[in-house]
């Protein structure tokens, strides 16, 4: 399954340039932060321009891994749907098609008959992605397409996105906004337990070519099957001195944060912003765990980051759960997140919903220092 690694880290870099040329291309980046509502919503203008190049990544990637995994075809999914209904009550499914031409015909349709964007986003979407350099060679997977599922989130922290604060990035430390908090998640399950066994992150504007022709990206994977455990980010060395850092969620309960205070050292509770990205600051050390106590998250913002987090030797836990089993003395406080069923008592998007809050730990010792902290604080 080296091969589905590879087609993913293409396919991501492919979405990370849509994800570009849509704030880069003028009329695409005016659709992107114009925000029509009231009189001015065009009836004929399907929903935001931010939804469809959400939904354009997502079927890019959907359309990709189909072609050459036929096997996973049912079990790709997403965080949007690509059924589009307009003011008028016009149902279009949008697609990517055989051809760039009727590509950018389909959209035209769901832009109002706008040429010039839709014949741009076309071209995005049907663009092949420069070469990506990753150590994959010799890297065998043991599993079968038959075996998986994917969960996709196109592009995470979209507010970050649309509003494009840039950040020069520092070594070694956590910048809490800004467009490199945007990311592209694809995580890989198995359908039988829901484990997460592989994922691809790729940041789209991790840093500006200082050449000037615009950013550039950067990606990471994992994969973390059986005895298979490898990571494009190295494990963490020797641990810190003074305390646990912890990142959470600027809407974070004021309760948690002062749980947390007796684990962490001064200044080490941080802020960031989109979930993905907190989980990639743990991943990269920058963190040492992410708490969130409220279930905001979703299946899609968590299977690739988690996948990394395994492929470490850590992991993401559902608080909820975690808590009430240390609270009834059970010896092993550890209970992952799985990725294959929904909610049976919720509908729509909350059937997937991470309901119970997480952490998302390297270090198993220091989860469990977390899990004292916050055992009966909730
Ligand atoms: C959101 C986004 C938000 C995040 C939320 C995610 O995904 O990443 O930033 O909230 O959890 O689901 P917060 O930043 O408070 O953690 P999307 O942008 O894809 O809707
Ligand atoms: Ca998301």
């Amino acid at each position: 399954m080296a091969d589905l690694l590879r087609l993913l880290l293409r396919v991501a870099e492919k979405a990370a340039n849509v994800a570009r040329i849509c704030r880069q291309e003028a009329p695409l980046f005016q659709l992107l932060v114009q925000e029509k509502t009231g009189e001015d919503k065009n009836k004929k203008f399907v929903q935001d321009f931010k939804t469809l190049a959400d939904v354009m990544i997502q079927e890019l990637i959907r359309h990709d891994v189909r072609a050459q995994f036929p096997e996973l075809a049912g079990f790709i999914h997403g965080e949007e749907s690509n059924k589009f209904e307009n003011g008028l009550g016009e149902s279009v499914t949008v697609t990517v098609c055989s051809t760039e031409e009727e590509t950018a015909k389909l959209l035209a349709t769901v832009l109002d008959g706008d040429r010039t964007a839709a014949s741009l986003l076309a071209r995005a979407v049907h663009q092949d992605p420069a070469t990506i350099e990753a150590s994959t060679d010799g890297l065998t997977v043991p599993l079968k397409p038959s075996e998986l599922g994917i969960w996709i989130d196109p592009i995470d922290a979209t507010s970050q996105y649309i509003e494009g604060r840039e950040e020069v990035l520092e070594e070694g430390r956590l910048s809490p906004s800004g467009l490199h908090c945007a990311l592209v998640l694809i995580g890989v399950y198995l359908r039988s337990t829901g484990e997460p066994v592989m994922g691809v992150i790729n940041q789209p504007f991790n840093n500006k070519d200082p050449a000037g022709t615009g950013w550039r990206g950067k990606h990471y994977w994992g994969v973390s099957c059986g005895s298979t455990n490898i990571c494009s980010e190295s494990r963490p060395g020797e641990r810190s001195e003074g305390g646990l850092s912890v990142v959470l969620s600027s809407s974070e309960k004021q309760s948690v944060k002062e749980a947390l205070t007796s684990v962490c050292g001064p200044d080490k509770l941080m802020y960031a912003s989109g979930a993905g990205y907190k989980v990639l600051c743990v991943i990269q050390g920058l963190a040492d765990a992410y708490v969130l106590s409220e279930g905001s998250t979703f299946k899609w913002d968590s299977c690739a980051p988690h996948a990394l987090l395994r492929a470490l030797g850590g992991g993401v836990v559902d608080l909820a759960l975690s808590l009430q089993q240390s609270e009834s003395g059970a010896q092993d406080p550890r209970t992952e997140l799985t990725y294959h069923q929904p909610r049976a008592d919720r509908s729509g998007a909350d059937r997937w919903a991470n309901h119970g809050g997480l952490v998302a730990y390297r270090d198993v010792s220091q989860l469990r220092s977390i899990m004292g902290a916050l055992r009966g604080k909730l």
